[in-house]
C-alpha cells in the first residue's frame, strides 16, 4: 500500500510525495542540477534545522553544498531548492517560502504541495542554524521481472530493489516482499528508504509484486481471492502465486540468503497472511498489518451483516472497473446521494456499477453465504507455519477485525511462541508516517516510529538475518488515556486482569452493580424512536467520497460524538464523573437486551470517553469513541439465514466491539451510546423485514420505537477486563 497522505506535516507530506509523485525518479530528484540563481552568501540565511511545532519528531534540514541549496528530511530524499523570487523556492511540486522575523532573520518556512490536494500548507520553525545531512539513505538499484506461475501462460510483475553492489559482493541478503493490488511502479530507492528507513539501512532485497490481474501482472483479478484446495495446477490463489514467486526469486536473484519475509497493510496484509498459509519453506517471517480477514464479519464490506455502503460503493469501483486504480470522487454529500437512491441497488444503478463482480454479490448475497464464508481467512489458520507479527490500530476505519481475529485464530496453535501482536493508537496503516497525532488526539510521541524501530525492524532482523534485538514476548499495546506502551503475555491479557461488567440502567446510567427488580427508577427500558428517513450520520457532514478530496474518512472514528449525542433517536447511558482512573483492557463485548416495534433493526453500540468541560482545548467536553460496532438484527439467530424479528419481543444481542486498552481518567465520564443507524457508512435498515435490504422498496422504511432494557431480567451490559 502506498502511504496515503494522512499526516499534516510537511516532511510527511513530502514523504508521501516521494513515495508516489517522486517514486521511481529519485536519481533526478535527489541530484538534478539546475544552477541556483542566488548568491551563496544569501543561501546561508536559510541554512538550519526546522520542525513543525505541532509535530516535533519531523525534522527537516536545509543546507548548502557548493552553490546549491538543498532540503531533506530523515525520511525524504534531498532535493535542490530553486529560487523563484526572494525567499520563495520550488522543487518538484514542493513550494517553500522562508519566513523572517522582525529582525529580518529566517525563523521558519512554510511549505506546500501545489496542486496535490490533501494536507495543505505547513509551517516549520527553525530551531538550529546548522544544516546537516539528515537521512542515511542507502542506494538501491531497481530492476523488473515477469515471473511465470504454475497455471501456464500467466506472468506476474515484480519490481526488485536491492542495495547497490549487493548482487556481486557482500553478505547474501534476505528478501522482504510486499504483494499488492495497488501497483508497484512507484517503488524506488527513495520510497524504500522513506517508508522503511530502518530496514533499508540494514539491507534487504525488497520485492514489490503486482498481484494477478492488477497493473503489470497478467491473469484475472479476483477481489480477495478465496484460498482453494490445490488439486490441479490450475487451482491457483494468492498462496500459490506467492509460492511460485518465491521459487523463482530464490533461483533467479543472485546473492540471496534463501530467506523471505512478507509484510503489508490491509489488502497487502491479507496477502502477507497468505504467505504464511501452506507456506514456502523459505518464508521465515510474516507481518500481516491491518489485514482484511473476513470482509463479511468485520472488515471492509459488512460488519455483523450490516452493509458498508459507502466503502463497498467506492472500493469496488476503484478496483474492479479497470486494471489500475481509479479514484472515486463525487461533489455531492454522500449522505444525500445514498438517501436519494433509497437502497444500494439504486445507488449502484446510478453509478452503473451493478455488474462489477463484487457489486453483483453484494446485491444478490447480502447474507453470510458460501461465497463470503469461502473468502474468510481465519478458518485456514489452524497451525503456526511461520513467525507472525500482527499489527493493528485502535481506530482502524477499514480493517478493525482482521488483526485481532488472525491473532485469536493463530494463538492457540502457538507452540513455539512465535505469534506476536502490536496494537497502537492508529488508524488504518497509521504506524507508517511520523506523527504524534490522530485527528485532534496527541499521544505525546511518534508511536509509529517507536513501533517500527523497536519491534518491526528487530522482528525481521531476527528471523531473516539471525540478529539479536527482538524482545517482544507476546503483545505490545499502547494504552490510550495514559498514553504509554504496555506489554502482555497474550491478548486479551489474563495475568493481572479480572472480568468486569458495566450495566446500562434504564434511567440512563452505567453501573458495575447488577440491576435489581424492574430497573432503575422503576423503569425497565430506555426508549427512542428511529426514523430511517432521518438516519444518524456516522461522521460530520458533508460526507465526501471515501478517498475523495478533503475526505475526513481517515479520522472519522476519533471525531467528537457531540455532533450526534444530543439527538432524540438514540439512547445515552453515562457514569457520574469518575473519582478515579478506570482502565478497560481486552475485548469489549456488548450484551444488549432490546426490543423494537419493527420486524428488523440495527443496533450500534459506542463506548465513549467524555472529557471534562475544563479540559484544555480542543478536548473540553470532547466525546471520544473508544470502541464501537454494529449488529444487524435479522442475523441474531443465524448469519446465513436472516429472520424477521418479533415486534415487541425482548431479544438478546451479543457481539464484540473489539479490543481496547484505554484509561478513562479521573474527572472524565464513561458513556455508552446506542443508536439504530450509522449512515451512509452502513446502509439503512428499513426496520421492516424484507428478503433483501439491497433492494428494499421505499415504502418498507418505517419509523420504529426501540427499547434498550436495563432490569434484573434483561440486564444489558458491556463486558471487558480491568487490572486486578
Ligand atoms: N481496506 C482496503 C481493502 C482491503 C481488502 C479488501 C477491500 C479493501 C485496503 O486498504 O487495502
Amino acid at each position: 500500500m502506498t502511504i496515503r497522505g494522512g499526516c499534516a506535516v510537511v516532511l510527511s507530506v513530502w514523504l508521501a510525495a516521494s513515495v508516489t509523485a517522486f517514486g521511481g525518479q529519485e536519481n533526478q530528484t535527489a541530484e538534478q542540477s539546475h544552477t541556483a540563481t542566488v548568491s551563496s552568501s544569501k543561501l546561508g540565511d536559510y541554512v538550519g534545522l526546522y520542525r513543525e511545532t505541532n509535530e516535533p519528531d519531523v525534522v527537516g534540514s536545509v543546507y548548502v553544498e557548493g552553490t546549491k541549496l538543498y532540503i531533506e528530511g530523515k525520511r525524504s530524499p534531498r532535493v535542490e531548492l530553486q529560487e523563484e523570487s526572494t525567499d520563495h523556492f520550488a522543487a518538484h511540486g514542493l513550494k517553500v517560502v522562508f519566513v523572517r522575523n522582525a529582525a529580518g532573520r529566517v525563523s521558519g518556512l512554510r511549505s506546500s504541495f501545489g496542486g496535490r490536494g490533501g494536507d495543505g500548507e505547513v509551517f516549520e520553525e527553525r530551531f538550529s542554524g546548522v544544516g546537516v545531512r539528515l537521512n542515511h539513505f542507502r542506494d538501491y538499484t531497481r530492476s523488473e521481472s515477469m515471473i511465470p506461475v504454475r497455471d501456464g501462460g500467466v506472468k506476474l510483475h515484480v519490481v526488485i530493489l536491492r542495495p547497490a553492489g549487493s548482487e556481486t559482493s557482500g553478505e547474501a541478503l534476505p528478501f522482504l516482499m510486499q504483494r499488492t493490488p495497488y501497483g508497484v511502479d512507484g517503488a524506488s530507492s527513495a520510497s524504500v528508504n522513506g517508508s522503511k528507513p530502518e530496514l533499508a539501512t540494514s539491507g534487504y532485497i525488497f520485492v514489490y509484486a503486482d498481484i494477478r490481474g492488477r497493473y503489470g501482472s497478467e491473469g484475472k483479478f479476483v477481489m480477495n481471492r478465496a484460498i482453494v484446495a490445490h488439486t490441479t495446477k490450475d487451482d491457483v490463489d494468492e498462496t500459490t502465486d506467492t509460492r511460485d514467486t518465491i521459487d523463482w526469486l530464490l533461483k533467479n536473484v543472485p546473492n540471496n540468503n534463501g530467506k523471505v519475509g512478507v509484510l503489508g497493510v490491509s489488502y497487502p496484509g491479507f496477502l502477507a497472511m497468505s504467505a504464511g498459509i501452506d507456506a514456502h519453506p523459505a518464508v521465515k517471517a510474516i507481518s500481516p498489518q491491518a489485514p482484511m480477514t473476513n470482509v463479511w464479519m468485520g472488515d471492509d464490506f459488512f460488519h455483523n451483516g450490516a452493509f458498508r455502503e459507502t466503502y463497498g460503493f467506492d472500493y469496488v469501483q476503484q478496483l474492479e472497473a479497470q486494471k489500475t486504480d481509479a479514484r472515486v470522487q463525487s461533489k455531492e454529500d454522500m449522505f444525500d446521494f445514498f438517501l436519494k437512491h433509497v437502497n444500494f441497488a439504486g445507488a449502484a444503478d446510478a453509478a452503473k456499477m451493478g455488474n462489477l463482480p463484487t457489486a453483483k454479490v453484494f446485491l444478490t448475497q447480502p447474507e453470510y453465504s458460501k461465497f463470503w464464508q469461502d473468502m474468510a481467512v481465519e478458518k485456514h489458520l489452524t497451525q503456526v507455519e511461520v513467525p507472525t507479527l500482527e499489527v493493528g490500530g485502535w481506530w482502524d476505519q477499514e480493517d478493525m477485525w482482521g488483526t485481532q481475529a488472525e491473532y485469536a485464530a493463530l494463538k492457540p496453535h502457538d507452540k513455539n511462541n512465535e505469534v506476536f501482536m502490536v496494537l497502537g493508537p492508529w488508524n488504518h496503516g497509521g504506524w507508517g508516517p511520523t506523527t504524534r497525532h490522530l485527528g485532534v488526539l496527541d499521544f505525546g510521541a511518534a508511536t509509529g516510529d517507536e513501533y517500527r524501530r523497536t519491534i518491526e525492524a528487530p522482528f525481521f532482523e531476527k528471523y531473516l538475518k539471525g540478529r539479536p534485538g527482538f524482545d517482544l514476548q507476546g503483545v505490545a499495546s499502547f494504552r490510550t488515556g495514559t498514553n504509554q506502551w504496555e506489554r502482555y503475555e497474550a491478548w486479551p491479557p489474563k495475568v493481572g486482569f479480572k472480568d468486569e461488567k458495566l450495566f446500562l440502567t434504564a434511567d440512563g446510567g452505567l453501573a458495575t452493580a447488577t440491576p435489581t427488580g424492574s430497573g432503575a427508577g422503576g423503569k425497565e427500558a430506555l426508549n427512542y424512536s428511529a426514523d430511517p428517513a432521518n438516519p444518524v450520520p456516522y461522521r460530520n457532514r458533508p460526507i465526501q467520497s471515501t478517498y475523495g478530496d478533503g475526505s475526513k474518512w481517515r479520522t472519522w472514528l476519533v471525531e467528537d460524538q457531540r455532533f450526534v449525542s444530543g439527538r432524540k433517536d438514540l439512547a445515552n447511558f453515562s457514569t457520574p464523573v469518575l473519582d478515579k482512573d478506570v482502565t478497560v483492557t481486552g475485548d469489549v463485548v456488548a450484551d444488549l437486551f432490546a426490543a423494537t416495534t419493527g420486524t428488523d433493526g440495527d443496533f450500534v453500540v459506542k463506548l465513549i470517553d467524555v472529557y471534562p468541560d475544563d479540559a484544555p482545548a480542543p478536548m473540553a467536553g470532547y466525546q471520544l469513541m473508544i470502541v464501537d460496532e454494529i449488529f444487524r438484527g435479522r442475523y441474531v439467530q443465524s448469519f446465513e439465514k436472516p429472520e424477521a424479528l418479533t415486534p415487541g419481543k425482548v431479544t438478546e444481542y451479543k457481539w464484540s466491539l473489539h479490543g481496547a486498552d484505554h484509561t478513562f481518567l479521573k474527572g472524565h465520564k464513561i458513556m455508552v451510546e446506542v443508536q439504530s443507524s450509522w449512515f451512509p457508512l452502513y446502509d439503512r435498515n428499513p426496520q421492516t423485514f424484507v428478503p433483501n435490504i439491497m433492494t428494499a422498496p421505499a415504502g418498507s422504511y418505517k419509523t420504529q420505537t426501540v427499547s434498550i432494557y436495563g432490569s434484573e431480567k434483561y440486564p444489558s451490559h458491556l463486558e471487558f477486563e480491568v487490572p486486578e
